[in-house]
């Protein structure tokens, strides 16, 4: 940006030289003279008005804009402009060495060409055929600029393409990277790029949008699981759970759901266990309600009771009753992933009333993803 300030700071100085030369008053340049009649500045014959102009024997020329002190024997070349003389012009006495910075008006054809008379340009301007000094179009000669070159008077400006900078030489374009910008730019990982960057998801994901992961569901887009396991998606992955989880001494009456047939067999074993699955992402905020555990049969009288039987060693979960009929499981300690989390979940049915007491188990396998998302 500095850069930039100053360029525009040395472009304002030179636009106001140049407006300075601009012969838009009648006021002369040295050698010049005002002609009232001609209503224009015509050059002075120092060698008629100037007393003494040359010394010691010199021959005064005059000439556009000054004169020349020669010896006798010098000889000049008069040029048109298309031959460039190839002898060393002579040398001037010093009486007017020094030519006007800028001639206020064109200089005639045919010339004398002397190194007395180019004109000196500041830095992003050459003198034209006329010897003015007019700028140099630098993009369009010697265009410098890695990618995008913009001329101004008396100088010019590199700008990159987006996703690139100006490098300190102000005229090579480096790479932003802009995954140094901030962890935010994306999900999961920031691969930069020459001009930009992409964001990349962990196995198991697909980029939504730019910069979010969002999880693939495998169920349907294709899993490999026997017939006789079911497919079960969660954040990351997904498994193949059997589709008949219920093992000796109990059968399945229903989805996910096993009884015990034998009371003698299921002594001090529940006589029903539902099976559920449930799929978290990891280091979810909490406390947070996860499960709800509802009482699928009413009965008048039947007071339920819910508690965690197994699977809360850590205190990661609480059960809140709402009703009598349910309970919802709060999850109070973040669970971070890879890990499958299993939660027995009893629910007691009793009446005093009838002294009828039965209880049933919901077997809870918690699948907590790999990553926050
Ligand atoms: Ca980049
Ligand atoms: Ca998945």
């Amino acid at each position: 940006m500095l850069g930039i300030c100053f360029c525009l700071s040395v472009v304002v100085h030179f636009a106001v030289s140049q407006e300075a030369e601009e012969p838009i008053t009648y006021t002369c340049t040295e050698g010049y003279e005002f002609d009232v009649e001609k209503q224009s500045c015509k050059d002075i014959d120092e060698c008629e008005t100037v007393h003494e102009a040359c010394k010691g024997g010199m021959k005064c020329v005059n000439h556009f804009g000054g004169y020349l002190c020669l010896p006798q024997n010098a000889w000049i070349i008069v040029s048109n402009g298309e031959d460039q003389p190839t002898t060393t012009p002579p040398v001037d006495t010093g009486a007017r060495a020094v030519p006007p910075a800028v001639p206020a008006i064109p200089r005639a054809s045919p010339v004398i060409q002397s190194a007395s008379h180019t004109i000196q340009c500041a830095m992003g301007f050459m003198p034209d055929s006329q010897n003015y000094c007019r700028d140099v179009n630098e993009c369009a000669t010697s265009n410098s600029c890695q990618h995008q070159c913009y001329n101004l008077i008396g100088s010019y400006i590199c700008q990159c393409e987006v996703g690139y900078e100006l490098a300190s030489d102000s005229v090579s374009c480096q790479d932003i990277d802009e995954c140094e910008f901030s962890n935010y730019m994306c999900q999961f990982q920031c691969v930069n790029q020459p001009g930009g960057y992409q964001c990349a998801c962990p196995e198991g994901y697909q980029l939504h949008g730019t910069r979010l992961c969002q999880d693939i569901d495998e169920c349907e887009t294709g899993h490999n699981c026997r017939d006789e396991d079911m497919c079960w998606n969660y954040y990351g992955g997904f498994r193949c759970y059997p589709r008949n989880p219920c093992r000796e001494p109990y059968v399945k009456t229903g989805e996910g759901r096993c009884r015990c047939q034998s009371p003698t067999v299921c002594r001090g074993l529940p006589p029903v266990i539902v099976y559920k699955y449930m799929s978290i992402f990891s280091d979810r905020t909490v406390p947070a309600d996860i499960f709800q555990i509802q009482a699928t049969s009413v009965y008048p009288n039947m007071v339920n009771t819910f508690t965690i039987k197994s699977g809360n060693e850590g205190g990661e979960f609480y059960l809140r009753r709402s009703s009598n009929m349910s309970a919802m499981l709060v999850m109070t300690k973040p669970l971070t992933g890879p890990k499958e989390h299993v939660v027995d979940l009893e629910m007691v049915t009793q009446s005093n009333v009838l002294s009828y007491r039965s209880s049933s188990l919901l077997r809870l396998t918690i699948i907590v993803g790999p990553y926050p998302f």
